[in-house]
């Protein structure tokens, strides 16, 4: 005689698993170099990441003193356009300043 009784599941399930992830926030980063101007870095700091002076300066003496500072986090789009037209005001001007971009954990 087939037994037809009905079992439970022998481990109920406990977690979801969405179906959407969070896409990963991306860090953009300044990095020091010996020519670019202390006050240009401040100002493409203040016109591109909308930093006050003073938010601009310690960022910028951060990244003199230690060779890199994590400016802001962002969107992988966001932080590539921002990281990309930073670097591009630096070139523009004749100056070496570089802003690169890198995933969060
Ligand atoms: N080190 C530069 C100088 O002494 C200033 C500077 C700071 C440049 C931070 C880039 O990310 C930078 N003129």
């Amino acid at each position: 005689m087939p037994d037809t009784t009905v079992k439970p599941p022998v481990k109920p399930k406990t977690t979801t698993s969405p179906k959407t992830k969070r896409p990963r926030l991306h860090k953009v980063i300044l990095l020091n170099d010996d020519y670019t101007p202390r006050e240009f870095v401040v100002m493409v700091l203040k016109g591109i990441f909308r930093m006050t002076e003073s938010e601009a300066l310690g960022v910028m003496m951060t990244a003199h003193k230690k060779g890199a500072c994590v400016v802001a986090v962002f969107s992988r789009e966001i932080a590539e356009t921002k990281a990309t037209e930073a670097t591009e005001a630096g070139r523009a001007n004749g100056f070496p300043l570089m802003f690169t971009t890198e995933p969060e954990e």
